[in-house]
């Protein structure tokens, strides 16, 4: 399967297609799914990896697994009976959207090792003129489907750059270095980190685990799914799909504790608390891992072997701040310096800068960075930009999830893509830009929810906010009403052009 999926999509760029889908995550493909499901041929969808899967495909490193039951992480119209855990690991998320992709038939669409350079909307022709590392082309719809979590954050630390060791980002992982018996740093400790320290503190003779904030930490439930389930789930898939639900709605049941009552998480806290208690003795160790914002401001975590891990003799857990890195090791507010052997960069990605919008010009020669400059970062029910006609955005701003699958919300974006496509050929419409009062009202409406919720009222600061505090990030209501408000192409709401007035338009 890995092999028919490298080899597929190595041939030339075509001149022109109907829609370019730019990634090839979970979005992408099911973008590319869901376009030959309707009969709409003409796409084509474009990824600098080496193969389907995004993010599954880039974070290798040791203990990463998705912290979303298996049940809820799988396509609704593809329900994998072959999960081996309630959490799976990364390997197998992988496997599966490799196998999604073969079975679909859609992989002579992809175009691999192919990065966008540049897409300029061309209004006179109403088409995006894209530039590619691998040749141009143009294209009648873009499709952003480059996720959230794609282009890693690494700090700017004074001397970073001068360190003579090992050092590598979280979602970069050099399986060639062997950290067996060597000093490590790793430094932050969000959903990453936490995954990787308990793997990797058994072989490397030390861990210094540099922590800037403390995260809530939730036990994880995870275990073995057994054959006769799996049997059970293969003949009767229905059984599948009601496990599936079961574990969907009790999901959506704590929306409220992040959305409308925060208090609700006090709760939790207590939870979590106990969790810190079960693990570690030491008193001093217990404060320094206890957070002082209320749960749910950043993502939950879900860890059995975090605390444990940091209870481990040969792993410290560091709160002042990193001030230097120099040669050899970490230097500290303290004035301490630990050396070290290697250092992991477990700082996250840049999710709120969205970096393919650097590449993006719209119809006033502006890229899309400089326009939300201007803006904020927005988009009219996650999809669309006003001043960027036929762009439309999988995962865009203020579609991400702390509670569920980003996967219901990635099909519920497809959707409304698969949609407008539809609409656009069935009213002979050569563009849809979405009106400027539309989508601004859109997100005034969405960001006065947002005050209320536990992200903005929590006490944190966290990669869902801007440089502003608006959370550009997350979806404040539930996944259903999400599913309800993409369920139709919106074309009231857009400037249309007809393909007739377009001489030069591309049929
Ligand atoms: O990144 P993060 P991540 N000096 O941004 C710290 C998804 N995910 O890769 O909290 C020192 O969460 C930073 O500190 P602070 C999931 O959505 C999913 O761990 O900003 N420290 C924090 O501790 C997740 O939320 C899975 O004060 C610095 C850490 O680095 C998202 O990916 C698994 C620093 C970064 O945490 C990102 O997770 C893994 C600095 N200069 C990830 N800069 C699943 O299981 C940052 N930090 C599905």
């Amino acid at each position: 399967d890995a092999q028919t999926a490298l080899d597929s999509g190595t041939g030339a760029l075509p001149a022109h297609v109907g829609v370019l889908v730019v990634g090839a995550g979970f979005g992408g493909l099911a973008a590319a799914i869901k376009l030959d499901e309707v009969g709409e041929h003409d796409y084509l969808v474009i990824d600098r990896g080496d193969e389907v899967g995004g993010t599954w495909r880039d974070n290798t490193y040791p203990g990463a697994a998705c912290d979303v039951p298996s049940q809820l992480y799988s396509f609704s119209f593809a329900l994998n009976p072959d999960w081996s855990r309630s959490f799976s690991p990364q390997r197998e998320v992988q496997d599966y959207l490799r196998r999604v992709a073969n079975s679909a038939g859609v992989l002579d669409r992809f175009r691999f090792r192919t990065s966008l350079l540049d897409a300029a909307w061309d209004a006179e022709a109403a088409l995006w003129r894209v530039n590619t590392d691998a040749g141009g082309l143009t294209a009648t719809v873009l499709v952003a489907a480059t996720g959230a979590l794609s282009d890693a954050k690494v700090p700017d630390i004074d001397g970073i750059a001068e360190f003579r060791g090992e050092l590598f980002h979280s979602s970069h992982w050099n399986h060639d270095y062997d950290l067996t018996g060597k000093r490590v740093a790793v430094i932050g400790t969000g959903a990453s980190s936490i995954q990787i320290v308990p793997e990797i503190a058994g072989h490397a003779a030390r861990v210094d685990v540099y922590q800037r904030t403390a995260p809530w930490v939730m036990p994880r439930h995870d275990r073995a799914i057994s054959d006769v389930e799996r049997v059970v789930f293969r003949r009767v898939p229905t059984l599948q799909r009601l496990a599936r639900a079961g574990v969907y709605w009790a999901r959506e049941a704590t929306v409220p504790m992040f959305t409308l009552k925060p208090g609700l998480g006090r709760l939790a806290q207590g939870q979590a608390r106990k969790n810190i208690a079960r693990a570690i003795a030491d008193p001093a160790l217990r404060e320094a891992v206890t957070p002082s914002f209320a749960l749910g401001c950043k993502r939950v975590l879900i860890s059995s072997d975090w605390y444990p891990a940091l209870a481990r003799d040969n792993v410290d857990l560091i709160t002042s701040g990193i001030t230097a890195i120099t040669g050899n090791g970490v230097v500290t507010a303290d004035g301490v310096t630990r050396e070290a052997d290697a250092i992991v960069v477990a700082t996250g990605f840049m999710p709120t800068e969205t970096p393919v919008a650097k590449h993006i010009i719209g119809k006033d020669g502006r890229t899309l960075s400089e326009h939300w400059s201007d803006h904020g970062v927005q988009a009219y029910k996650g999809a669309s930009v006003s001043g960027f006609p036929n762009l439309f955005f999988i995962v865009g701003p203020n579609t991400g999830l702390g509670h569920s699958s980003m996967v219901f919300m990635i099909e519920s974006q497809v959707g409304y893509l698969i949609d407008a496509v539809r609409t656009m050929r069935r009213h002979g419409l050569a563009s849809v830009e979405v009106d400027r009062e539309a989508e601004a009202a859109y997100n005034i409406a969405l960001q006065r929810r947002m005050k209320r919720t536990v992200w903005n009222t929590g006490g944190c600061s966290s990669w869902y906010l801007d440089d502003h505090g608006r959370n550009v990030t997350l979806w404040p209501r539930s996944t259903v009403a999400f599913r309800r408000m993409t369920a139709r192409f919106d074309l009231a709401a857009y400037h249309a052009i007809a393909r007739d007035d377009v001489p030069s338009h591309q049929k």
